[in-house]
């Protein structure tokens, strides 16, 4: 810095030098700045430094948008995911259906919580035959939450990753609006229930037409397929698709070739918790609940957190419901204790499926397996890579 700036600004520059964080740069050039004599000899030290000034006030107002954007990644909101995760849901009620009961009758947590307004989730962890399911309580659905009334947005893009959700239903009251409510809010979110995703594919192309194939006998089945295909590519068409290769894998209705056209859709299990099953008329409202919905809902059961009454074998009902088995490992003629899960849909998994969600080195290196099922006529046998496993076998895995 040349000296005809005189020892006060000169001063001030060093206090700039010297100063290490952003915040402290910046308070130091401007006071640096305000001391500095204005003149032709100065002229191009007062624009660099004022430039210089301006450039680190911007890398500030990135910092702080950068922060911004961060601290809503930590929101109350957002979880992270640990084991099997459900998530319970009700309407907007008081006193609550119960949903912060259930939470603290499964995992203990949240006790001084109950018949309190939950404003963010709760969250517990109930462990199950060495398998650990995260149960989060939810603040109650709003009318509109899909509209982002009460912290609707939020709520639901975790519903959205979820594994699971659960309706909580106050058997106490009225099940049909509570039903209604959450039904509509979830529809109009793009959340479909207890459907697997349509069997269909569309894949964008650079050919200049959309070609539609039925690739199964099932998919064959599809009545009127010209016709069909005819519709299917206005649809597509008019979702602003010019150009792709379509392909069905099984029976189809428009609708599901909405869906496939939308990212947004995702399909989930959903089952339904009746609450409260010890207060006066629930039995009749749980058997009407049953009666009405069982048919999208295939699991519905009854609790009464007063009473104790809940599934002991709730983590082998979930894991049913969720097409997921229990495999144990053995080493050195040692059960592990904790299970591996695997998924048995669309099929039931193998030996190379194990192998491969251990680690790949045991799937490179295989020789032979030996599987141990229990009620089996042969208890113990050897096999290979493609040998279809079952809940509850025990596997040994031999490597070369
Ligand atoms: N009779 C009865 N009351 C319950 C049961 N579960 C919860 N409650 C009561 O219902 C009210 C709301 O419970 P809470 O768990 O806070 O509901 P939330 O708002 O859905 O979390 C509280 O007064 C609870 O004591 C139950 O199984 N039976
Ligand atoms: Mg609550």
């Amino acid at each position: 810095m040349s000296s005809n700036i005189g020892p006060e600004a000169q001063a001030a520059y060093q206090k700039y030098l010297d100063a290490t964080t952003l915040e402290e740069k910046i308070k130091k050039l401007e006071e640096f700045l305000s001391v500095v004599p204005k003149h032709k000899a100065t002229e191009k030290i007062v624009a660099l430094n004022r430039s210089r000034l301006a450039r680190l006030k911007r890398e500030q107002e990135d910092k702080k948008i950068r922060a911004k954007t961060t601290a809503k990644l930590v929101s109350p909101f957002s979880i992270k995911k640990e084991g099997i995760q459900l998530i319970l849901i009700s309407d907007y009620h008081s006193p609550g259906v119960g949903k912060t009961s259930l939470l603290n009758l499964l995992t203990g947590a949240a006790k001084e919580k109950i018949g309190r307004f939950t404003p963010i989730p709760e969250i517990g962890i109930y462990e199950y035959k060495k398998i650990r399911f995260q149960i989060v309580d939810m603040p109650s659905i709003m009318d509109g939450a899909s509209a982002g009334i009460g912290n609707g947005k939020e709520i639901i893009s975790q519903l959205r990753a979820c594994d699971l959700i659960c309706f909580c239903i106050d058997l106490s009251r009225d099940f049909q609006s509570q039903m209604a409510l959450l039904l509509k809010e979830l529809s109009q979110s793009n959340v479909r229930i207890n459907i697997p995703p349509p069997p269909i594919t569309i894949e964008k192309t650079g050919s200049n037409k959309i070609q539609v194939f039925y690739l199964t006998n099932e998919a064959k089945k599809n009545i009127d397929l010209e016709p069909l295909s005819d519709k299917i590519r206005e649809i597509i068409h008019e979702g602003g698709i010019r150009n792709a290769i379509v392909k069905v894998f099984g029976e189809i209705n428009l609708n599901q070739v909405v869906d496939a056209m939308n990212p947004s859709v995702v399909y989930k299990k959903v089952i339904i918790f009746g609450t409260k099953g010890d207060l006066a008329l629930t039995k009749d409202s749980f058997k009407n609940l049953k009666k009405e919905f069982n048919i999208k809902f295939p699991l519905i059961i009854g609790t009464s957190v007063l009473k104790g009454e809940f599934p002991e074998n709730f983590g082998d009902i979930i894991l049913k419901f969720l097409n997921k088995i229990k495999i144990y490992t053995m080493h050195q003629g040692i059960k592990a204790e904790k299970p591996l899960i695997l998924d048995d849909d669309p099929n039931l998994p193998t030996v190379k499926d194990v192998a491969l969600k251990i680690h790949r080195s045991f799937y490179d290196t295989f020789d032979y397996a030996t599987i141990i099922r229990e009620g089996s006529r042969q208890k113990r046998k050897k096999v290979g890579l493609d040998y279809e496993m079952k809940d509850n076998d025990i596997i040994e895995l031999h490597t070369k």
